[in-house]
């Protein structure tokens, strides 16, 4: 289906570095006929490519903390400006400061539009490790060691968590247990959505 801005579907995904956002946003962006944007695939692929905004991603991602908010937030509104967001998006990794929860309001309140859902993975914090300990193993990435780990799940709750208060009293929340099999958790999703009518 080819979505417009008359039919668009805007989603976010949030939840702790290995809940399972880039794994599910795949899946649900093809269901929706969306794109699914990932500041943290943005970051990689500049990094990847050398770019001047690549190497400052570089030394911040790999510590395991958040590249600044201007930048991200005009990478996000750039990328939002193109012609196939004009039907919608899900975003996954942003916004996760308040800052970011700002300027994202500001920039579809500008437009007249808003958003329609925000996914909330749950996640206990021994499992999310573990997933991302094998993640290293399998793909070796550098912010996939023990301590940034556990600094990432730090930063999450200190700066990503508060946003979902934000969203929660928009009514823009739907909850959805990441602890099952990506199958499972893919299923969980689909239903929450349904049963918000998206
Ligand atoms: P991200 O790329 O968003 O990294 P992440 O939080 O680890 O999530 P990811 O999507 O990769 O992993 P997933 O949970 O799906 O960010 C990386 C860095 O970029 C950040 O630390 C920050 O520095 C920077 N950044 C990104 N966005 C930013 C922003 N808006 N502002 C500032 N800085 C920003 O999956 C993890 C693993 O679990 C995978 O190996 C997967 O296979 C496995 N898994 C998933 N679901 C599973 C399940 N149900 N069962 C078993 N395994 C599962």
């Amino acid at each position: 289906m080819t979505r417009t801005p008359e039919n668009a579907v805007r989603l976010l995904i949030v939840g702790p570095p290995g809940a399972g956002k880039g794994t599910q946003a795949t899946g649900i962006a093809e269901r929706y006929g969306i794109p699914a944007i990932s500041t943290g695939d943005i970051f990689r692929k500049n990094i990847k490519e050398g770019t001047e905004l690549g190497k400052l991603a570089q030394e911040i991602t790999s510590r395991g903390d958040l590249v600044p908010d201007s930048l991200t937030n005009d990478l996000v509104r750039d990328r939002l400006a193109e012609d196939d967001a004009q039907g919608g998006f899900l975003l996954d990794g942003y916004p996760r400061t308040l800052a970011q929860v700002e300027a994202l309001t500001a920039l579809l309140g500008s437009q007249g539009v808003d958003l329609d859902a925000v996914i909330s993975l749950t996640v206990d914090e021994d499992v999310v490790v573990e997933r991302l300990l094998k993640r290293a193993e399998e793909q070796g990435r550098v912010d996939d060691n023990e301590e940034t780990i556990r600094h990432r799940q730090h930063v999450f709750r200190e700066e990503t968590e508060p946003l979902l208060a934000v969203y929660r009293e928009r009514g823009l929340v739907v909850e959805v247990d990441g602890m099952g099999s990506i199958d499972e958790v893919g299923e969980a999703i689909a239903a929450a959505l349904a049963a918000k009518g998206i």
